[in-house]
């Protein structure tokens, strides 16, 4: 496949939401650890501008929950192709060779994050604040545990 072709199937796949294998997407480790931490610090910035609303640290309003709700949304789903083989870390943050030894665990942490997210996404859509607070206590539950077991202190 020359260069061209190589470029209109990989843009066609993303378009299609294919999933393309983690080599395909990175050409080095660094980059889908690089890409893979980028994705988790846009998701944090905009959850922990819903938990300041929840925590009454910040003003409530209910669009403003609503669009940093579907920037959660959205950026739940990005992080883990990044977790490519071989990229554990024993740096402060960095991640557990206990991913890769227990990748069951890891995904099904994922996706309970991502299934709260989307409760999350709902509730911030009725404009009700408890409703907000239970569904975002509910994600940062999912946050916390799977970083307890799977991110260094
Ligand atoms: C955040 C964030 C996390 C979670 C976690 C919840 O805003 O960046 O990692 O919430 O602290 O316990």
């Amino acid at each position: 496949m020359n260069m061209n072709r190589l470029a209109t199937f990989v843009l066609a796949a993303a378009g299609l939401g294919v999933a393309l294998p983690a080599s395909a997407q990175f050409a080095k480790p660094e980059d889908a650890v690089k890409y893979r931490k980028a994705a988790m610090t846009v998701m944090g910035a905009h959850f922990g501008r819903i938990g300041a609303m929840a925590q009454g640290k910040a003003p409530f309003d209910a669009a403003t929950a609503a669009s940093n709700a579907e920037v959660v949304l959205t950026m739940s789903k990005l992080p883990f192709v990044g977790f490519v083989d071989g990229t554990s870390s024993t740096d402060k943050g960095g991640a557990k060779a206990a991913i890769w030894t227990d990748r069951a665990k890891f995904d099904e942490g994922a996706k309970k994050m991502q299934d709260e997210v989307v409760k999350l996404a709902a509730a911030s859509k009725t404009g009700s604040l408890d409703q907000l607070k239970a569904a975002a206590g509910d994600v940062g539950k999912t946050c916390k545990g799977c970083h307890d077991d799977f991110r260094n202190q």
